[in-house]
């Protein structure tokens, strides 16, 4: 048999992230071919076939080598910040003072409906650029900071975008159900008329959305609200997610479950109904602690609970103007450990392999034949250290479809 020829082979790295059941999916002394932007051979070292070739051979003299990190919940896109409503939470502000002061989502809102596509995009690709230096290949990002039709469109071409400029997968989520905007507060109904009837099938017919969210929470929209829009959604053919549970049980992660939804996030209130109900449907556990830490959260999600039902759990940094200002994916997965406890494999697998499922991605997570060739090589040499160090330069180098990032 002809000996393989490869564009890119990878030697003497530490694996983890290998399909199956070692620990951390682990492989010492390993190595990663890939050909035409995929892997085509994984293992260790010593089972190399005979000859192999590559057009490009890197030792990586034992370094951690891993599958690119995904972010699964971002809202990176947005106008202006809120570093203000941080100094006043810090000196006593509720969220009360703040939102009476013009804060939280609306101040957002006013500042991203004011910013061109240009501004919005000079403004959020340092963000993306923020992630992928801390591992990310993969990112999703949310609308939310327009709610109008037009708004939210150049919010959505401006996630394109980014995922164009730098050459990575962006999947977007159109989040028109994220707030209520001030000049539909005494007009909810029509609101969600425009979201669900207006918004959404026009700016799906025109490419840009890839999932639909919405905010299912006291402060935000109902379940039934919910649901009009998660009804649409799949008459549109588009799969669905939700922030479910964060502030309380308003039962929004049985609601995502019921529509074969991809993930569910933050979870901080989610009860036993919401747990079977996800792990009936496969539906994904996103966890955000980034939210929690920040909002200074004392409910924990269940993660005991999850564990038990075999709910596939990822991790993002939820990263926004508002609760979750993060711009470390690795960080979140140290908190996720840290607050959450998380395992550190457990950890590894919720921003690759899990965050990957959350976005409807079965082609890459994991190192195997066949996987997209999006990975990491680290200044590191076990996978743990990938959650156990706080923040730090610890990328050597990344790869897109094998080639270097
Ligand atoms: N939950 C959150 O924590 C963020 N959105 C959401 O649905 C808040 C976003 C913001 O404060 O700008
Ligand atoms: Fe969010």
């Amino acid at each position: 048999m002809m000996a393989p020829r490869w564009d890119l082979l990878l030697t003497h790295a530490n694996l983890a992230g290998v399909a199956g059941d070692a620990p951390f999916g682990s492989i010492e002394d390993g190595a990663v071919a890939c050909a035409d932007g995929r892997i085509a051979w994984v293992g260790a070292m010593c089972d190399l076939p005979p000859g192999a070739e590559a057009m490009r051979i890197e030792d990586l003299g034992g370094a951690l080598l891993t599958p690119g990190l995904v972010d699964c919940h971002t809202h990176l896109v947005f106008g202006g910040h809120r570093a203000n409503e941080f100094d006043m939470r810090l000196n006593g502000a509720s969220y009360e003072d703040v939102a009476r002061a013009g804060g939280g989502i609306v101040s957002s809102v006013r500042a991203t409906r004011a910013a061109s596509e240009d501004e919005l995009f000079a403004q959020s690709l340092p963000r993306a650029r923020a992630l992928l230096a801390d591992g990310v290949t993969t990112l999703e990002i949310k609308s939310g900071y327009g709610l109008d039709l037009e708004t939210e469109r150049r919010m959505l071409r401006v996630a394109r975008r980014i995922g164009e400029s730098l050459g990575i997968t962006v999947r977007t989520s159109f989040l028109g159900l994220h707030a209520l905007p001030p000049e539909y507060r005494e007009r909810r109904d029509d609101y969600v008329a425009l979201v669900c009837d207006t918004m959404l099938p026009a700016l799906a017919a025109e490419g840009l959305v890839d999932a639909v969210d919405a905010f299912c929470e006291k402060i935000a929209f109902t379940p039934a609200e919910t649901r009009r829009l998660f009804e649409r959604a799949t008459r549109l053919g588009l799969p669905v997610k939700l922030h479910a549970e964060q502030l309380s049980d308003q039962g929004g992660a049985a609601l995502v479950a019921a529509f074969d939804g991809l993930s569910a996030d933050h979870l901080e209130h989610l009860g036993e109904a919401g747990i079977a109900a996800m792990a009936k449907a496969g539906t994904v556990a996103v966890l955000l602690p980034g939210a929690f830490y920040a909002l200074r959260e004392t409910q924990l999600p269940p993660v005991a609970a999850l564990r038990g039902h075999g709910v596939p759990i990822a991790i993002a940094t939820d990263c926004n103007p508002g609760t979750s200002p993060l711009l470390s994916l690795r960080l979140a997965a140290n908190m996720a450990c840290t607050l959450f406890r998380l395992t550190p494999e457990e950890a590894l697998r919720g921003v690759t392999a899990h965050a990957a499922r959350a976005l409807g991605l079965h082609d890459r997570g994991t190192l195997a034949v066949g996987q997209r060739a999006d990975l990491v090589a680290w200044n590191a040499q076990q996978p743990a250290e990938l959650c156990y160090w706080i923040g730090g330069p610890l990328v050597r180098q990344a790869w897109i479809g094998a080639r270097p990032l």
